[in-house]
């Protein structure tokens, strides 16, 4: 006999702590299950050199509570990954909800039993489960992508994926390191592997814009005043479209006169983090803006890399922002270190990976360790992952068909799947948010309709088709409107080899998400259709 709880949460990152807390709190009993062997989802995981968070720490944190808030003090502007893992473990322990959480312990699947209505859940480890309610917590970006280089397998030296790093301090003392991949995890790590490699080799697909993180030591009084400030930040946060405390732009690039413009560019550079990129409500949404700001930054990296043969490689084309924005330190000033050499893999491609490195059509660069940078499966890798069945067995792989058909409602539920619920799922304002403020809100409204549906004798809950359909209409339709979905990135799928391109998050805000929500709550659920539990007379 299954061990049954109300609640059997899928993972122990910002979502699995905030949930198993907040359902606890309320009554219900809580099951979290978690592949690795602690808290911290991918904080656990990506711990390669230079992991560091690209939103303000002050606000990359959980703001449901302003003890919690307070007792808690950020180092530096821009936290990295083991303060991050440190302040997860500090909350689990403030919330105790350790004890609810079973680590070590991969779902793999869970079917949805119609006579018992409820969800068995079955793990790696062959444990079985069953509960009322289903939610995932598994976040956008856990599952890390290789791609199927021909020969990785024939590789001699050590080779690791920046997301799923080692636990012990690799050495990269006088090694010849190649990296591939430019995105966040390759701009952060690079300029760090640098510092200790004899020699390294970037091999870079696509050149990136970047913005300097302008990281720095947080001192006392400052500490002071951001505690201080929590409230007003907060009620900010909650009312923005980015989760941050940034309100709506109403500027527009082109419609600034260049003198202000160049200005205001010049400001955020200055000040560093995601102030640029917030600057104009139009960068991804006006070509003509978006190329204004994409020339600004072009010229930064032409003023910062000194070789004149190597910058030109180093300057992206793409629509700016359309690729999530990235924060660096000192990036592009590492191409003026001699040991440090640009693979331009536009120009020669990897061919294969052969014993000693990795073969391009040019040539072959012997190495003693490969970096994979190559990202992840984002949005619903890990979902598919995961054997879910609905109603009459209805896989989600089905349901989705294999990712070519992605429909949900709100992100949040999905038809044919009663009683399953999805932490930032796809169609949510999830990834271009401040995610845990994103989390919080999902948290909070699941946490309630758990709450309505028990004060209400509700059997099961689930979406109606049209809802759905709507939903998944809606999103596309602002999502189109965009530049968003001209780009090649993890946000379209285009990353993974014969993923389906869509673009599977809300663009319109969390502060318009959380408003209409709220207003599906309000309205008994609107869009759910809800089957009530027999009343004995
Ligand atoms: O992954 P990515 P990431 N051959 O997908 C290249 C979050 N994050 O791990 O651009 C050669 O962005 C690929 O090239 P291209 C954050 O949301 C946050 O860096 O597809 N190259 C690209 O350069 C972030 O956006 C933080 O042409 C190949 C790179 O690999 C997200 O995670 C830190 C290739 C992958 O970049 C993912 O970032 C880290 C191939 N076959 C991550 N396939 C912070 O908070 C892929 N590439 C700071």
């Amino acid at each position: 006999m299954a061990n049954h709880v109300d609640a059997i949460v899928i993972g122990a990152g910002f979502s699995g702590i905030y949930m198993t807390y907040k359902l606890r709190e309320e009554g219900f009993t809580v099951k979290t299950l978690e592949k690795a062997a602690g808290v911290g989802g991918v904080w656990f995981l990506a711990r390669y050199p230079g992991a560091r968070c690209d939103s303000d720490s002050i606000y990359y944190n959980y703001i449901f509570s302003e003890e919690l808030y307070k007792k808690w003090s950020w180092s530096s502007r821009f936290a990295a990954q083991d303060e991050i893992l440190s302040y997860l473990n500090f909350v689990a322990d403030e919330l105790d909800v350790k004890k609810e959480m079973q680590f070590n312990t991969e779902v793999k699947s869970a079917i949805w039993d119609e006579d018992q209505t409820k969800w068995l859940v079955i793990t790696a480890q062959g444990e079985e489960f069953t509960a009322t309610y289903l939610i995932s917590g598994v976040g956008c970006l856990s599952t890390s992508s290789i791609p199927n280089f021909q020969g990785r397998e024939s590789f001699k030296g050590e080779s690791y994926h920046t997301g799923n790093w080692p636990h012990t301090p690799v050495d990269l003392n006088g090694k010849r390191v190649g990296v591939i991949g430019t995105g966040s995890s390759g701009v952060q790590s690079i300029p760090v592997i640098a510092e200790e490699a004899k020699e390294v080799y970037v091999f870079q697909r696509t050149p990136q814009y970047s913005v300097p993180t302008r990281n720095r030591q947080f001192t006392e009084e400052e500490i002071a005043q951001f505690k201080e400030a929590f409230l007003d930040a907060r009620e900010i946060m909650l009312n923005s479209p980015s989760g941050l405390p940034i309100p709506r732009s109403t500027r527009s690039v082109v419609d600034t006169p260049e003198e202000e413009r160049v200005a205001i560019l010049e400001d955020a550079w200055e000040k560093g983090g995601m102030i640029l990129n917030n600057a104009f409500y139009d960068i991804v949404i006006d070509p003509k803006s978006n190329e204004l700001v994409s020339e600004f930054l072009r010229g930064k990296i032409r003023e910062k890399v000194k070789k004149s043969d190597v910058v030109e490689h180093l300057l992206p084309y793409y629509y700016y922002s359309t690729k999530r924005p990235i924060l660096d330190t000192n990036y592009h000033d590492t191409y003026n270190q001699d040991h440090v050499t640009l693979v331009n893999l536009r120009q020669q491609p990897i061919e294969c990976i052969t014993e000693n490195g990795i073969q391009t059509t040019e040539k072959e660069y012997p190495l003693d360790i490969i970096v994979f940078a190559t990202g992840y499966d984002a949005m619903t890798g890990t979902l598919l992952k995961l054997d879910i069945r609905g109603r009459n067995g209805v896989s989600l792989q089905e349901k989705w068909e294999n990712g070519a058909k992605v429909e949900t409602y709100l992100g949040l539920g999905l038809a044919g799947f009663p009683n399953f619920f999805t932490i930032t799922g796809p169609q949510s304002p999830s990834v271009l948010t401040n995610v845990p403020t994103a989390i919080e809100q999902h948290v909070e409204w699941i946490s309630d309709c758990l709450n309505y549906l028990r004060e209400h004798n509700v059997k099961t809950i689930e979406p109606t088709v049209e809802a759905e359909v709507q939903w998944s209409k809606q999103c596309t339709e602002i999502a189109n409107g965009t530049l968003f979905t001209k780009t090649e990135s993890w946000y379209t799928g285009s990353n993974i080899d014969g993923k389906s391109r869509d673009f599977l998050i809300y663009l319109n805000g969390l502060d318009n998400y959380r408003q209409l929500c709220n207003e599906v709550a309000e309205h008994g659920y609107k869009g759910y259709q809800l089957q009530y539990e027999e009343i004995k007379a």
